[in-house]
């Protein structure tokens, strides 16, 4: 790849980045603009739904400089007229003469916008590399359900908390930090409500403490236990209920999610392990060793190891002393 393609890459790739969690069910897209004359021009994410798609935005950064100009797009531009117009067209009345793109949208409503620009004497070339803030998107339109990622925190030995219960800060402060900057990445986070009673969470997404990002993600508590006069800190902050994964899942979907984390407790996570749906696993381990306390399960998966829940290693890495380790299922 040509070094002004991939440096247009890299800016794409990171103007996607910071619109993640704030676009759902558009996925999180990012476009550069490189002028006739070889500058990077524009660069745009895309807007929360029914604004703006990321290459109107990088368009309009890049104004008049966009004639005989490339764009290098996360993922394939649109073709057709949703709530925003196609961006295939935008692009070709822009006179851009080159198209380069990472995806392709599986949306077939939207999809063709490579065909498109082809036929209308653009040049179109795929790149063949992944963008890692569609991931979830892309899972979620295949599976047609929300991406499901399942995070916990355990000890060397596999406890997420002593046999007392006790289970603050397994995890050292920099693991801590990077679960708040998760969770705003994602549309909702989900607990069980086992969990809701027994910790009274506020799951919200904090960079600092005193400052709450604006856009939080939807609280979302799994379970039948009455919460009415409990949880506080929900009732406080508002929050959904439902009675079963299946039926969460569901309403999730329609309500426009399509990133979610399962926070726990091992019930909830035992749950979402035996309904298949479990995409990603984010297993923050912390330097400890305990001997005995609670599991990140409730309850066996299976009776052998034929049985087991498996994964592919996606990720390691270094959180100050924990180590963060990502998975993803393997069908
Ligand atoms: C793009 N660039 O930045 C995004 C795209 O409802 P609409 O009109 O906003 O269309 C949403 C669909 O457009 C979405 O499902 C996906 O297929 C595509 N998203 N396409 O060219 C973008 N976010
Ligand atoms: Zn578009």
């Amino acid at each position: 790849m040509d070094d002004r393609i991939g440096q247009a890459l890299a800016a794409a790739i990171a103007a996607g980045d910071q619109v993640r969690g704030t676009t759902s069910p558009n996925p999180p897209v990012g476009a550069a603009i490189i002028s006739a004359a070889g500058e990077l021009v524009g660069v745009g994410g895309t807007q929360p739904a029914g604004g703006a798609h990321a290459e109107i935005m990088a368009l309009a950064a890049a104004g008049e400089r966009t004639r005989g100009g490339v764009a290098v797009v996360t993922l394939e531009p649109c073709n057709h007229r949703g709530r925003t117009g196609p961006c295939s067209h935008a692009l070709v009345e822009a006179g851009i003469r080159q198209v380069h793109y990472v995806h392709s949208d599986p949306n077939a409503q939207a999809a063709g916008g490579a065909e498109y620009l082809r036929d209308h004497g653009v040049e179109v070339v795929q790149l063949s590399t992944t963008v890692p803030a569609l991931k979830s998107w892309l899972s979620a339109l295949r599976l047609g359900r929300p991406h499901v990622t399942l995070k916990f925190a355990q000890t060397l030995d596999g406890f997420t908390a002593a046999s007392d219960g006790s289970s603050q800060w397994i995890t050292g402060e920099h693991s801590r930090r990077d679960v708040h900057r998760d969770r705003l990445h994602r549309d909702a986070i989900i607990i069980g409500t086992g969990t809701a009673l027994a910790d009274n969470p506020s799951l919200t997404a904090r960079l600092d403490e005193a400052t709450p990002p604006e856009r939080q993600p939807r609280r979302v508590v799994i379970g039948t236990r009455d919460l009415s006069g409990y949880a506080e800190n929900l009732h406080r902050l508002g929050f959904e209920q439902y009675p079963e994964i299946s039926v969460a899942m569901a309403a999730l979907w329609d309500k426009g999610d399509r990133d979610i984390l399962v926070e726990g407790g091992a019930g909830l996570a035992s749950g979402f392990i035996e309904e298949g749906v479990v995409d990603t696993v984010r297993a923050y381990l912390a330097p400890m060793l305990l001997g005995d306390g609670r599991g990140i399960l409730s309850r066996a998966v299976g009776q052998t190891l034929v049985d087991a829940a498996r994964f592919h290693l996606d990720d390691v890495s270094r959180l100050g002393e924990d180590v963060l380790l990502e998975f993803s299922r393997k069908d």
